[in-house]
């Protein structure tokens, strides 16, 4: 098996945080180093002397040290929700990374900088914070009615926010939209499996990899899915299928829900058993052309995921499921 990349990460670093979250949206796996950042190991200041995190060292030696370089790598592999459609979040982000940022570390941190004024900025931060307010009351999302990549990028920096300031950030009327928006993803199951724990790194120790309740999809072993003939249909005239499970779209759930063959009664029963006449696809995972990966349901159970759309080419035979 080709090595997976390697990434030095740090759990409460929203930079780190930023770079997580879109490994977890595209469906990628790397081999976890968990960082304390007052022992950062020489591995780590070899591949990156700045000794920032996060760091990802790719299989070809490749090094990217910027985390918002680590999403634009992580959703060109796979971009199930679109992230990278709309083009136009450079200038919040850099909004974020700059301005937002300073005023962040200078209002939480005010003893730090000798000089400056908790009011100041928490002034000026707040100016930022209910301008996004505002677009998001707008718009649903900070650029559209979708997620973008700078939704993917601000919320740990907003998050920190509200940990600096959780009174006055819970009871700005001005700040509502952009509270529920951060609730959106503090809710979703992703925030906690970004924010799975871990010690710091020993080269002699278990090496984990990131997310940790996930595993490589062995290439060797037939995946299947479960569809209704409709869809299968719609599929077969676009050229491809984008159903994730009964009645959700690729785009809504940001994969598509696979079984192995042991799994598919289960899936049938849990999903289907109403359905009347299902298919079943048997999809060979060699061919198809976005990340796989096996994460584990509520009950700890693993499933193969595949993270973009099912080419019809990958789809090996199709026949009516029988029980
Ligand atoms: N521009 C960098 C900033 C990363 C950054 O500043 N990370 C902090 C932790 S949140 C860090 O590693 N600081 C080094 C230290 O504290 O020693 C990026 O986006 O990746």
């Amino acid at each position: 098996m080709t090595q997976l990349p390697v990434l030095y990460s740090f759990r409460r670093c929203p930079f780190a945080m930023r770079a997580r979250w879109a490994l977890l949206q595209a469906g990628l796996l790397v081999q976890w180093r968990e960082v304390a950042l007052k022992h950062k190991p020489a591995e780590m200041l070899q591949a990156s002397a700045k000794g920032t995190v996060p760091v990802l060292v790719l299989g070809d030696d490749r090094v990217i040290d910027e985390s918002l370089e680590v999403m634009h790598w992580a959703l060109a592999q796979a971009d199930p929700r679109g992230l990278l459609q709309n083009r136009d979040s450079g200038t919040l982000i850099a909004e974020n990374d700059g301005p937002f940022k300073h005023h962040l570390d200078r209002f939480k941190y005010t003893d730090r900088y000798p000089g400056e004024t908790t009011e100041t900025h928490q002034r000026a931060g707040l100016a930022i914070l209910r301008e996004w307010s505002r677009q998001i009351d707008q718009h649903g999302w900070l650029l559209s009615d979708r997620a973008s990549l700078a939704d993917g990028a601000l919320w740990p920096f907003v998050r920190q926010w509200r940990i600096a300031d959780p009174e006055g950030f819970d009871h700005d009327d001005q700040l509502k939209p952009l509270r529920n928006w951060l609730r959106r993803f503090l809710k979703d199951p992703l925030f906690e499996r970004l924010m799975q724990r871990a010690d710091p790194w020993d080269p002699a120790g278990a090496q984990p990899h990131f997310p940790a309740d996930a595993i490589a999809v062995p290439l060797t072993q037939p995946l299947f899915h479960l569809a209704l003939e409709a869809d299968w249909r719609t599929a077969t005239r676009d050229g491809v299928y984008r159903i994730s499970t009964r009645g959700l779209r690729l785009e809504q759930v940001g994969f598509i829900h696979c079984s192995w063959e042991e799994q598919l009664l289960g899936t049938y029963e849990r999903f289907y058993s109403d359905a009347g006449d299902v298919l079943l696809l048997e999809i060979d995972p060699k061919l198809v052309n976005a990340p796989l990966r096996a994460d584990a349901a509520p009950t700890g159970d693993l499933f193969p995921h595949l993270y973009g759309a099912l080419p019809l080419k990958a789809v090996r035979e199709v026949a009516p499921f029988r029980t």
